[in-house]
């Protein structure tokens, strides 16, 4: 079955209190994270037992990290890796000693995602996250990063941290040798090294697929489509070595039929980030809200799928629409996520029922 989360960003940076998302009917736990530690640091027991307690108080559980980041030295593969691959199998540890068994991440370099607009506004007033590709081909990284930040309504975005993207060109000159075998190498390497310590404390590892997923500024991307997220479970063959499935990633390419990918993962799929955006035409798209006749997916399709292949984890409504005049990080608003939780659960029940009939 589906368990239904909340990204929550901690007490110090997200806006929605935990009380809040109690209160969204079906929604068990929360998926959060220590945000102000920079990627490569470990994370102290102390911090992540605080953060169960304050989750706990609310009637939430922690059902995942999102992110344990992944320090850029372990995706170039230079010599500093293994002492940040021995942090984060310390962290891992931490995290596996709380009970805390589902960690996402991902392979990105550089940027954790790209949008050309956070608050693209839709017929119905609400804005949204949208992409156009000709506008990131005529700018520049750093371009695009004083944007975004500029945009982001004075919260800090995930996968924007100032101070690791303060020099955007040392950074690309780090990954000038990277190339898209060296990256995918890097990563099994870095998997290969977790592997005892995630199976010791049954710690799921759940990669996020490329956003978009194709390559922005000449970056290379390994987790773009069913074929390349195969290679990747093959060359680490162990459970432990899974996906979140993220609907709005994977579907930036309309050519990635995403209930197809979902029945072709059974026993991967750790985490669901279930969200419906609308293709514009190629290489422009813009978020919607998560009902299908909004966007371009079918997100019964998508449901139904998960339940056939018997997925039992959590899933996420992802990022919302901006609503009712919400002050908010964009994109993790509460409004428009109770809406998609609501949405996805309903979807969910009806499934279940219709099978439960069959089966009478
Ligand atoms: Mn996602």
């Amino acid at each position: 079955m589906l368990h239904m989360t909340l990204r929550w960003f901690g007490p110090n940076h997200d806006t929605v209190p935990l009380q809040y998302i109690r209160q969204i009917p079906g929604v068990e736990g929360v998926i959060t994270t220590l945000y102000d530690i920079p990627a490569g640091e470990v994370w102290p027991s102390e911090r992540i037992r605080e953060l169960k307690a304050e989750v706990e108080a609310a009637g939430l559980k922690i059902l995942g990290i999102e992110s344990v980041n992944i320090h850029d030295a372990i995706k170039i593969g230079n010599e500093d890796r293994e002492r940040y691959i021995d942090n984060y199998i310390e962290t891992l540890r931490n995290l596996g000693k709380e009970g805390i068994t589902m960690v996402c991440y991902n392979f990105m370099p550089v940027f954790d995602w790209t949008r050309t607009d956070l608050a693209k506004e839709r017929p119905d007033g609400s804005t949204v996250f949208a992409y156009n590709e000709e506008i990131v081909r005529s700018i520049d990284p750093q371009t695009l990063f004083d944007h975004t930040t500029a945009s982001s309504e004075g919260f800090l975005m995930p996968g924007w941290e100032p101070e690791r993207l303060a020099n955007i060109k040392d950074l690309f000159e780090a990954y000038k040798e990277v190339d898209e075998k060296t990256l995918f190498d890097n990563l099994v390497y870095f998997l290969k090294r977790i592997r005892p310590v995630a199976e010791e404390y049954d710690i799921k590892m759940a990669i996020h697929p490329d956003d978009p997923v194709w390559p922005v500024f000449g970056l290379p991307r390994i987790i773009t489509g069913l074929d390349k997220v195969k290679k990747l479970m093959k060359a680490v063959d162990a459970p432990f070595n899974g996906v979140t499935f993220c609907t709005g990633s994977f579907g930036t390419n309309p050519k990635n039929d995403l209930p197809e990918m979902i029945r072709a993962l059974e026993g991967r799929i750790h985490f669901a980030h279930i969200r419906n955006l609308e293709h514009v035409e190629e290489g422009v798209f813009e978020e919607s809200a998560h009902l299908s006749r909004d966007g371009s997916f079918d997100l019964y399709e998508i449901v139904k799928a998960l339940h056939d292949i018997g997925f039992d984890g959590p899933v996420r409504p992802d990022h919302g629409r901006m609503i009712w005049d919400e002050i908010a990080m964009p994109g993790y608003g509460l409004y428009d996520r109770a809406l998609g939780a609501m949405y996805i659960l309903g979807l969910e029940e009806a499934i279940v029922k219709n099978q439960e009939m069959k089966n009478a």
